[in-house]
């Protein structure tokens, strides 16, 4: 997975921030990231304004423009803030715009990162630092993502509904490659595969197959397997004893959730959905989602999106870039410039602030 070699070093990215709390941490990540090609003098950025989401939604009766992979096709990535209001139901806005962009452009690999950061503690009573520094991978285009399924008999008792997981040799063959090769990528070569194939016996069956074949092509790699269940209670009982974790749409959803606040905070978490051949660009997006809660009060943690766009200059092949920014980070969460969540009173401009004159020193 080399990073392309741009001799330019010009970036075009395409910023989604929605709603909720995305316009708050896209806005103060874009600030980052400028500071950074302004400091730094080695690439050059420019982040274009695509006004979909909710509000857009309202307008034009459709989350996101009819050419939407043209138009982010167009672009060298993009940065995604996150989705969902109080008013749309959940399946509309999340179907809308997010699941209309991973799986047409085939940005199946979900790469989400999580740790703790120096400065801020995990809730595990027994964790030592570095006890939680994981990588899950999601499995991003299918699984029960897949959008299969239906109605019928509305309204009646004897109605049915059906959601139907789609697991295709394909998918899960090439989504096992990446987490392999991630796991290898890495000082301890670990990985945890997850399923259900238990009491789901074809699609989880499928992993458990896939995982086996692909094994022999990473002879180096240690790894093992888990029923999702049980791997809830390994993550907290021995979280030093995983590292790279890979598992389906579904499983990886909920384990990243859990992963996050195991680690400290969901405010902390970055995601990458990743199309690995790079046809297409690839979107970067905070693990968590529109905060109604907190939206407009100042006081989201931006962590999570400076993460997910050091991963981008990552991709774009920035590397030191994303070296410098989470430099930066850690720093002023050893300073203790933290938000709510983090235990601290830090708004998002005090940490974003501080984030900029880390970058500057
Ligand atoms: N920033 C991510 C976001 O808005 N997440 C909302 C959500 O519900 N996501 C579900 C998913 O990632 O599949």
């Amino acid at each position: 997975l080399a990073p392309p070699s741009n001799k330019q070093h010009k970036y075009r990215i395409a910023s989604i921030p929605a709603d909720g709390i995305g316009p708050e941490v896209v806005s103060a990540a874009i600030e980052v990231v400028q500071k950074l090609s302004e400091v730094s003098k080695t690439f050059e950025i420019e982040f274009t304004h695509i006004p979909w989401g909710t509000a857009y939604y309202k307008e034009h009766g459709r989350y996101v423009d009819e050419n939407v992979l043209d138009v982010l096709r167009s672009y060298d990535a993009t940065l995604f803030g996150s989705v969902g209001a109080p008013d749309v139901p959940d399946h509309i806005s999340l179907w809308g715009l997010l699941l209309a962009i991973r799986g047409p452009l085939q940005l199946y690999a979900n790469v989400r990162p999580v740790r703790t950061f120096p400065g801020t503690q995990s809730p595990l009573r027994n964790a030592k630092a570095g006890d939680i520094d994981w990588i899950l991978v999601r499995e991003n285009s299918e699984g029960e993502y897949s959008g299969h399924g239906g109605r019928s008999h509305r309204g009646q008792v004897w109605e049915v509904a059906t959601e139907v997981a789609i697991f295709t040799y394909v998918g899960v063959e090439r989504i096992m490659r990446f987490a392999f090769a991630q796991a290898q990528a890495r000082p301890r070569k670990l990985l945890t595969v997850v399923t259900k194939s238990n009491s789901l016996r074809n699609g989880m069956v499928l992993w458990d197959e896939v995982a086996l074949k692909v094994s022999k092509d990473y002879p180096d790699v240690k790894w093992d397997k888990m029923l999702v269940d049980a791997m809830t209670v390994r993550m907290v009982n021995n979280p030093e004893s995983l590292d790279t974790i890979v598992g389906t749409n579904l499983h990886m959803d909920i384990l990243s959730d859990l992963a996050a606040a195991l680690a400290g905070s969901i405010g902390v978490a970055p995601s990458s959905n990743l199309d690995p051949t790079r046809k297409n660009p690839s979107l970067f997006e905070p693990v968590h989602g529109s905060a109604f809660d907190i939206t407009g009060k100042g006081v989201a943690n931006p962590v999570a999106t400076f993460w997910s766009a050091a991963l981008m200059l990552e991709w774009l092949g920035e590397q030191d870039a994303k070296e410098r920014l989470m430099e930066a980070v850690e720093n002023v969460c050893q300073a203790g410039i933290l938000t709510k969540d983090l235990g601290g009173t830090a708004t998002t401009k005090d940490v974003t602030k501080a984030v900029c004159d880390e970058i500057a020193r």
